[in-house]
């Protein structure tokens, strides 16, 4: 690892924020030797919660990040929350606005809160998220929060790859329930009804109570339905109480965690690969002058994909052999 990176994460590890800010920006745009760094990350992690907390534009997911936050915080946690933005190609107005929105907990010493854009993660949102996340983790974070609204596959993905996934629905939307995109129900390991200030929040739980029991007719994996007004704070008690009491009775499963890790290290593998192939198809033009050749109909797309895995693909067999 070169000087710049090490004494990063040398910094980092003895709690300095901006080291801690540097580093993720520089994994998140991978600079060359990021995994490197990261390989000496990843031993430091595995100490951290990860929560996914999702659901439709403007439910109120970062006001009850915020009131959620406080609450950790005063039980003596310290947490980390990454709040994916899908508008903008830009992090820092998703920052203001989060910011914004949780102000409560901006400034406190325990919380450290990082915007990421959808669009631009180098390497796939999914997994540029939980490099961050794993940072945030060997910083010491007890927990991190990932907040997103759940639009595309991969957010879905992003949120799938925590420990519990709170989904939110609100009053007020019509089908509060067809609000919610589809992928994302059925990952909910909590359903929260927000604004619950607001009328209708009770028929908003029954929706969600009755979707449940057709859905699991035959057995009963009790998701729970709460109901909370992050705004005033109503209901976020029981809610920390019920993710705590979750999240400890999983403490053991290391089934979840292997099925993420393999995950992990499948899309890490393939990425490499594509990289790897890329970078000597690009060179001397040898990826133009095929994209010529099928032009001309000379070859065809999957005889040239077949040339450009050809080599490893024979190293490989040659391996397991
Ligand atoms: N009445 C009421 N309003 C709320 C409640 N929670 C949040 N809000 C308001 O709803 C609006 C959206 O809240 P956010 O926390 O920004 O929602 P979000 O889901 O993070 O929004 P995006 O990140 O833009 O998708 C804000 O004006 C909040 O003040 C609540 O419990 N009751
Ligand atoms: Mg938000």
């Amino acid at each position: 690892m070169t000087n710049k990176w090490n004494m990063l994460v040398d910094q980092m590890r003895q709690g300095s924020i901006r080291a801690l800010s540097k580093l993720i920006t520089m994994v998140e745009s991978r600079e060359p030797g990021w995994t490197d760094a990261m390989k000496v990350i990843f031993k430091d992690t595995g100490k951290a919660r990860m929560i996914g907390i999702t659901g439709p534009p403007g439910s109120g997911k970062s006001t009850l990040t915020d009131q959620i936050t406080r609450l950790f915080v005063k039980r003596g946690m310290s947490v980390g929350i990454i709040a994916i933005d899908p508008s903008s190609p830009f992090s820092s107005g998703a920052l203001l606005g989060d910011r914004l929105r949780m102000k409560s907990t901006v400034g406190l010493e325990n919380v450290f809160i990082r915007s990421m854009a959808t669009r631009g993660a180098m390497g796939g949102l999914s997994q540029a998220t939980q490099d961050v996340a794993k940072i945030l983790d060997a910083f010491g974070k007890d927990i991190v929060i990932i907040e997103t609204v759940g639009a595309g596959q991969d957010e879905i993905d992003v949120v799938k790859a925590t420990d519990l996934v709170v989904v939110i629905c609100v009053p007020g939307q019509g089908d509060a329930i067809q609000a919610i995109k589809a992928g994302i129900m059925e990952i909910a390991d909590i359903f929260v009804v927000n604004k619950a200030d607001r009328e209708g929040a009770d028929h908003v739980v029954l929706d969600i109570k009755n979707m449940l029991d057709i859905r699991d007719s035959g057995y009963k994996p009790s998701v729970p339905v709460l109901k909370t007004a992050a705004i005033s704070g109503e209901g976020i008690e029981d809610l920390m109480d019920k993710i705590l009491e979750m999240l400890n009775s999983r403490q053991r499963d290391k089934t979840q965690q292997e099925k993420h890790l393999k995950e992990e290290i499948l899309v890490l593998m393939e990425r490499e690969i594509a990289c790897l192939v890329r970078a000597r198809w690009s060179r001397d033009g040898k990826l133009d002058a095929a994209v010529k050749e099928v032009l001309e109909r000379n070859n065809d797309p999957y005889s040239v994909v077949q040339s450009m895995i050809a080599p490893l693909k024979s190293k490989i067999e040659c391996d397991t052999e």
